[in-house]
């Protein structure tokens, strides 16, 4: 069969927005073909798009020769334009469905396809991301992607009201940001260069002029651990904020959280509806719990840390019970964060860093910055870390740096946590980890 151009063809409506109101009207949709089923003397075609699926119903008797050809040779996932009357019915779920005038096949597709869409048939996730163009049709990833394009677009305009400044920052650095371990080398041209970690620096230097900083982008771990948490590659929305302290960008990010909660919930019950998933909006304040208390309420469940560990996985899950929503944990062992995180004023061995949890997950990190020059090489040297490797970052501290703070929200888990997903390459559309480099 000879394929179709689109020609002069625009679509004047989704498949959601074809209803039973619009009965008698003339509808061109575009899609794919999700499923063909005979009846009879009646060819059923439902036709996908990213909005949801609508029945094209070809009643073999009253429709020109060409489109019953064209019918008949429609296979799941041919690219497809139709154009054809609304009609209310009650066999179909929505009360409506179409009758083709015309149909157009833009493209076919391979005979077997390496997973089913319709989800019937479930595949493994290895296999779903081997084929993820495919996988990343099906309703529930939709509404994945959806519910993550919703939270991001949450988040950009709370913050814009907050009168936050959008930046973009270097992807390619000289030097570490979180460390030096877990950092990737890049050839460049013929010096050694590394893909940024984290925005850590730059934004704390352009809060000496912007104020009020945020970023969201890839930022790259050279990750060795493989948990159902990690990429190497992931979106982190970064914020920081001159004039400001720890508890500051604390109050920021707890009404960021219950914002987007509470935007999802509003605006994405169909996506939620395909998740099976139901997001409650938090109450304000959050719990802030310290890092001493809570080493004792895991002692009280029996796992004992010795101060100034950190807290592995299992105590964590462990916590995530007593806590089953968002709670921060502060007032961290100051060796335990990063070199820029300010020991507390009254009790060095302590830092304003903070991290916010969802169960067992964390969702965020940050803190108040060190603004002391002296005081930032002295916390790089005890870090191990050389204070040569900074000197660019740390000429900015001559320059006048205010107190100021910051977080960085990880957006794959913000997502695991609004679609209930368990695994965080579910979530990225294309995951990248240590064993995964394609597609
Ligand atoms: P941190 O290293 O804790 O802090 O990262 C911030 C948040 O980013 C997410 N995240 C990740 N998500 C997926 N895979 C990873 N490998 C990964 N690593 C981190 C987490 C985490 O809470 N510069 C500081 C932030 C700050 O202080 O502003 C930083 O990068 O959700």
């Amino acid at each position: 069969m000879k394929l179709d151009s689109i020609g002069d063809w625009k679509r004047t409506h989704y498949s959601t927005d074809v209803k039973p109101e619009i009965d008698g009207k003339e509808v061109t949709l575009f899609g794919w073909v999700k499923e063909v089923r005979d009846l009879g003397g009646i060819r059923f075609i439902i036709l996908q798009d990213r909005e949801g699926t609508i029945q094209i119903t070809v009643p073999r008797k009253k429709v020109s020769s060409e489109v019953l050809s064209k019918s008949d040779f429609l296979q799941k996932r041919y690219s497809i334009g139709v154009r054809g009357l609304v009609q209310k019915t009650d066999i179909t779920p929505r009360g409506v469905e179409v009758i083709p005038k015309e149909i157009k096949i833009f493209n076919t597709a391979a005979f077997q396809l390496p997973i089913d869409v319709t989800g019937k048939t479930p595949a493994g996730l290895e296999a779903r991301l081997d084929a993820r163009a495919l996988d990343l049709c099906q309703d529930e990833n939709i509404a994945i992607f959806k519910v993550q394009h919703t939270a991001v677009d949450t988040i950009r305009n709370f913050l814009f009201e907050k009168g936050f400044i959008e930046v973009h920052t270097p992807r390619i650095i000289a030097s570490a940001t979180e460390g030096g371990a877990a950092l990737f080398s890049v050839n460049y041209f013929k010096r050694k260069a590394f893909l940024a970690q984290s925005p850590q620096l730059y934004k704390e230097q352009l809060i000496m002029s912007l104020e009020k900083v945020f970023e969201i982008g890839p930022f790259f771990r050279a990750e060795e651990s493989h948990t159902r948490r990690h990429l190497s590659e992931f979106i982190s929305i970064d914020i920081e904020q001159a004039f400001a302290d720890a508890e500051d960008v604390m109050q920021l990010l707890e009404r960021v959280m219950q914002h987007v909660c509470r935007t999802v919930k509003e605006k994405c019950r169909n996506e939620l509806t395909v998740l099976k998933h139901k997001v409650e909006v938090p109450e304000l304040p959050f719990k802030r719990l310290t890092y001493d208390e809570v080493l004792r309420d895991l002692k009280r469940e029996g796992i004992e840390i010795p101060w100034g560990e950190d807290i592995p996985t299992p105590a964590f899950r462990t916590l995530g019970k007593l806590h089953p929503y968002f709670y921060f944990i502060k007032d961290w062992p100051t060796h335990s964060k990063a070199f820029y995180i300010k020991p507390k004023d009254d009790n060095p061995d302590l830092c304003e860093g903070f991290d916010l949890m969802w169960q067992w997950i964390e969702l965020s990190s940050g803190g108040t910055r060190i603004a002391s020059k002296k005081l930032l090489i002295k916390r790089l040297k005890e870090q191990e870390l050389n204070p040569e490797s900074f000197k660019h970052h740390l000429k900015a501290f001559d320059f006048g740096m205010p107190p100021h703070a910051g977080w960085a929200i990880g957006l794959e888990r913000l997502t695991m946590m609004l679609t209930g997903r368990e695994n965080i390459r579910e979530v990225a559309l294309y995951p990248r980890d240590k064993f995964r480099l394609i597609p």
